[in-house]
């Protein structure tokens, strides 16, 4: 198939769940366009099969904001016509899908052009479900040739919030290869120099992913005198506000900022726990990367995570902002190397049980099909 993808190319996990499709998708011998304002991060390689084209903007001083959607509606039918696309398939609804759809309508009746849509969480819970938004994403859903959900609590929250049922679940996936854990001395050494355990967060910094919940956590689980560190990994608009409160509780010296990392995996490697006290999550990326690299994951009982961590099996789940327990957990988990290793090994086995990029690869390729096949 010659499948067109759209990603937010910068942020976000759905850009990154959409790059790695569009990957895994070539290695399966597909050609994949991806069609975005710039290249996406994680799309470290272009080839024949892995192709990128840029969406140009015409500047206008009567343009307050450029309209980045029709440029890219322009760019999606353009290439379409000249690369023969089967389908175009957008992570994130807003704007993707309409872009999708438009470029679509303006084809027609020269070129049959479906387009999927992929749900990835706050183009549903959030910016969708924003009065400003909401017709527009109920729309865009109606009209997708086919849409599907990362998670089942998604699935559920687009029906209560849209009304609107069509939705297939395929779920997120990792690539077993390359999220294994590997040995990592020197950057253990470096993070945890007097053979700490470590605790590690994993985001974006934004509100959503509550990181001063894990400063909390950190401080009451050192007051179980357990020698431990917090390693956050990523950046954001909270970083600031984390770092201060960590100044506050006294913990800062014990914590490292080591910003955004291009290879997740060898950081979750070298670490013990990972927390995610998110208030909102729809399916939760980085619990799963985690959990495939055998680190047991402490996390809230929100939205899709309850999906992917097992509550007691592989992970602790809270319910939000109660860091006492989540830091009681911590240290459960810490003080018993029984019960840390039992749910290391159970994190990877589930995760790739369910998870592997071979369960779900072929998922969205029976899904491409079924539509094309209409
Ligand atoms: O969080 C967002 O703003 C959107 C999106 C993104 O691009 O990161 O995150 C969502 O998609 C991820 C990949 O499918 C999921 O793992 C995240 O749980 C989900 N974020 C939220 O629901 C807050």
């Amino acid at each position: 198939m010659n499948i067109g993808i759209t990603v937010y190319p910068t942020y976000g996990g759905s850009g990154i769940v959409g790059s790695e499709l569009g990957k895994e998708l070539a290695a399966r011998g597909h050609t994949v366009h991806f069609i975005a304002s710039s290249l996406p991060t994680r799309l470290t390689e272009l080839s024949d099969r892995v192709r990128f084209h840029e969406v140009e903007m015409m500047s206008y001083p009567l343009f307050e904001h450029q309209p980045y959607s029709l440029a890219l509606a322009t760019k999606m039918a353009a290439v379409a016509e000249s690369e023969n696309l089967d389908l175009l398939h957008v992570h994130y609804a807003i704007p993707h899908s309409i872009s999708a759809i438009l470029a679509r309508e303006s084809l027609k009746p020269n070129r049959n052009l479906p387009v999927i849509t992929t749900l990835h969480g706050t183009d549903i819970t959030l910016v969708g479900a924003d009065r400003a938004y909401l017709g527009i994403t109920r729309y865009g859903l109606r009209e997708s040739d086919g849409v599907t959900a990362i998670s089942h609590a998604l699935k559920n929250q687009t029906i209560e919030t849209f009304g609107f049922e069509r939705i297939t679940v395929i779920p997120n996936f990792i690539n077993p290869e390359e999220y294994t854990r590997h040995p990592n001395d020197d950057l253990r050494a470096r993070l945890a120099p007097e053979g700490e355990t470590l605790l590690m967060h994993v985001s974006n910094f934004r509100p959503v992913k509550r990181p001063c919940d894990c400063v909390e956590i950190f401080a009451r689980v050192l007051s179980h005198d357990i020698k431990a560190r917090l390693i956050m990994v990523g950046d954001g608009p909270e970083r600031a506000r984390v770092e201060h409160h960590a100044r506050t509780l006294n913990v800062f010296e014990r914590c490292s900022f080591v910003g955004k990392q291009p290879r997740i995996a060898d950081y979750l490697s070298i670490a013990d726990i990972l927390l995610l006290p998110s208030e909102h999550e729809s399916f939760g990326l980085a619990a799963l990367e985690a959990m495939a690299c055998e680190v047991p994951v402490i996390a809230t009982n929100v939205g899709g995570i309850p999906e992917v961590v097992t509550d007691g099996e592989t992970g602790f789940l809270s319910n939000l902002g109660d860091v006492e327990k989540m830091s009681l957990d911590a240290a459960r988990l810490l003080s018993d190397p029984d019960l840390h290793r039992t749910m290391s090994v159970r994190a990877r086995a589930s995760a790739l049980e369910r998870y592997s990029t071979d369960n779900v690869i072929p998922q969205y390729i029976n899904f491409y099909e079924s539509i094309l096949a209409r």
